[in-house]
């Protein structure tokens, strides 16, 4: 009924945004990311007859092995966004270097993103997402434009989001400045367009379908907390969900309730996801949610994830995030061992 209901609203992306935000650069600039998500998309439902699995040969800043559709998608965002003329500096996962858009197209807006995130999954057809972040520069009437605008803290966002190419395509918004929240747009393939399907989306507060999402192949070089954590989620009754992909296991678990965690261990002391265009994004949107994202015990303290600042376009950081009940179980065995 809910998707009848949503269809005959013919409440598009477009006019979604046209009518929640007063910003017509920002509006032109969100219309430029959902096109890119939608060709992004229809890249990955092609990617087998269009030959499109596998490596295109490479290695990223992060020093992956990058797949002929992490390329792609990167060209898709990377063109889409320099075009909208909305973007002053974009960083990528793919690119070492932050672009700075020339001066004829700059704007006043700067992106962060990763185009096609859970590149393990993209050859078995697993869900991949895109994840973002959008901040506005720090002088917008200035000319200059550099890093520092972009290397800030996850408060200073002005929209995050993220698109599922899932079973259905399904993009996510969070305008901190809105007061509805956290918004879902499903892609309807036949007519092209993003329709409007939930408005300001809450977590369940957790402990009642219980959830717990981690890699537990990397459990040996853990932190006692953490593993004291899971062992309670297993003592109390939790199942395990893991995808892989972050945009699917986060919007499990904002739908679902529950924890997603991929914490620091004795091998990566700064864990394995990205602040600016993964932990940030996603940290938003589940704070606006109503749920809670943390760092852990990471640079000596428990920290709020929106309060840190990078150091570096690429920089990483521990990840635990979800329902309120869930994360502070896990932050109150830090507090247990200190
Ligand atoms: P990627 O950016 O190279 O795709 O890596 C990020 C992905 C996340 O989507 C996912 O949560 C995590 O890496 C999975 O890592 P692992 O395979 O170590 O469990
Ligand atoms: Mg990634």
């Amino acid at each position: 009924v809910e998707d009848v209901s949503a269809e005959q609203d013919f409440m598009n992306l477009g006019r979604w945004l046209m009518e929640n935000t007063s910003d017509k650069e920002l509006t032109v600039l969100m219309a430029q990311l959902g096109l890119a998500c939608k060709a992004t998309s229809r890249a990955c439902a092609k990617a087998g007859i269009a030959g499109l699995f596998g490596l295109a040969g490479e290695v990223n800043s992060t020093g992956d092995d990058q797949k002929k559709l992490d390329v792609l998608s990167d060209e898709i965002f990377v063109s889409a966004l320099i075009n909208s003329g909305a973007c002053a500096v974009l960083v990528s996962e793919e690119r070492d270097e932050a672009i700075i858009v020339p001066e004829e197209k700059a704007g006043r807006f700067c992106v962060a993103f990763d185009p096609l995130d859970g590149s393990s999954n993209i050859d078995c057809n697993v869900s991949t997402g895109t994840i973002f972040a959008v901040y506005e520069k720090l002088h917008p009437d200035s000319k200059d434009s550099s890093e520092a605008d972009i290397l800030r803290t996850g408060t200073d966002i002005v929209v995050a989001g993220y698109c599922m190419y899932g079973a259905a395509t399904e993009l996510v918004l969070c305008f901190r400045s809105n007061d509805a929240g956290v918004e879902r747009f499903s892609l309807d393939p036949s007519l092209g367009e993003f329709i409007h399907t939930h408005t300001a989306v809450k977590i369940p507060p957790g402990g009642g379908k219980k959830i717990y999402s981690c890699n537990e192949g990397n459990s040996c070089n853990w932190d006692a907390p953490i593993l004291d954590a899971v062992a309670q989620f297993k003592a109390e009754g939790y199942s395990a969900r893991y995808v892989g992909s972050m945009v699917s296991d986060v919007h499990r678990t904002i739908l679902y309730g529950g924890i997603y965690i991929y914490p620091a261990d004795k091998k990566s002391a700064k864990g394995k996801l990205r602040v600016l265009y993964e932990g940030f994004p996603m940290a938003l949107i589940v704070e606006t949610a109503g749920g809670i994202g943390s760092t852990g015990l990471f640079q000596g303290k428990v920290q709020r994830m929106l309060d840190l600042v990078p150091g570096s376009i690429h920089d990483r950081c521990p990840v635990i995030l979800g329902s309120p009940r869930d994360v502070k179980l896990v932050l109150s065995k830090y507090e247990a061992g200190n």
